[in-house]
């Protein structure tokens, strides 16, 4: 009967950025990476695709169904939402996330389309905060040229040049956490500096609170 050990909550790590940034390559490697080095992780992405809910955006952002923009915007906040229990669940039993977008996605994709601001931001109130924001920026033109680039809504230059400065707009603004940028280097330069900040994360805020935005 030693002492008791303070209980070590996860932590929620954000990658978020414009398409194409490579969230969803770095998102993989840093997974593999933290638990081949022993640490209890797990993979998130929203949108969440699988849902009943996902299944509405994933039809809407293939262009097969048309939705308000207003509607939309509400169904990937809700998507954010009925995942809430189960992310929470993880962080409390101690197994980190490693999360592809999130609020700051939905808040710039809708106020590029000409929402207002603070009313995209609401409906993503209380939803759990990010212990760190890793943002992969990329230049637009280079964007362009990536494979894949082109195949969905939003996908085109214009719109993402948009996106990107409402991001760089709402770095200070909406976390809790830091926000870190990444500008265009190497898969494995990105990679080695994606492990060290997440390690750094999950050791800083092990015995910290978990926040709300
Ligand atoms: N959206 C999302 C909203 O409007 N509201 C919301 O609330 C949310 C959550 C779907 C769309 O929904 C919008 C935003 C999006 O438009 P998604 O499912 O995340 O979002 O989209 P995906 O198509 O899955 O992902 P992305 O287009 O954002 O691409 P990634 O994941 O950033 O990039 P990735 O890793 O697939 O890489 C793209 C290509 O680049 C290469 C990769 O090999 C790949 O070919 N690459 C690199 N090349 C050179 N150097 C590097 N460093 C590279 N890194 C990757
Ligand atoms: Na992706």
């Amino acid at each position: 009967n030693g002492p008791l050990q303070p209980l070590c909550r996860g932590a929620f790590i954000l990658l978020e950025g414009c398409d194409r940034a490579g969230k969803s390559t770095q998102a993989a490697k840093l997974v593999r990476k933290l638990k081949a080095r022993g640490f209890l992780v797990e993979h998130m992405r929203f949108p969440d695709r699988t849902t009943p809910i996902g299944n509405m955006i994933d039809a809407y952002l293939k262009s097969t169904k048309e939705l308000d923009d207003h509607a939309v915007h509400l169904l990937f906040s809700a998507n954010r939402w009925e995942c809430m229990a189960k992310m929470k669940k993880l962080l409390s039993s101690g197994t980190s996330i490693v999360v592809e977008r999130y609020a700051y996605s939905g808040v710039t994709f809708s106020a590029a389309k000409g929402l207002e601001l603070a009313w995209c931001k609401s409906p993503d109130i209380g939803l759990l905060a990010p212990d760190v924001t890793l943002f992969l920026d990329l230049p637009i033109c280079e964007a362009g040229k990536r494979e894949g680039f082109g195949e969905e809504r939003y996908e085109n230059e214009d719109f993402q040049r948009n996106v990107r400065g409402l991001f760089l707009d709402m770095k200070h603004d909406m976390t809790v956490g830091d926000i870190q940028n990444y500008a265009r280097k190497t898969i494995d330069e990105i990679h080695g500096e994606l492990v060290a900040s997440a390690i750094e994360t999950i050791k800083k805020c092990a015995t910290l609170p978990l926040k709300d935005l």
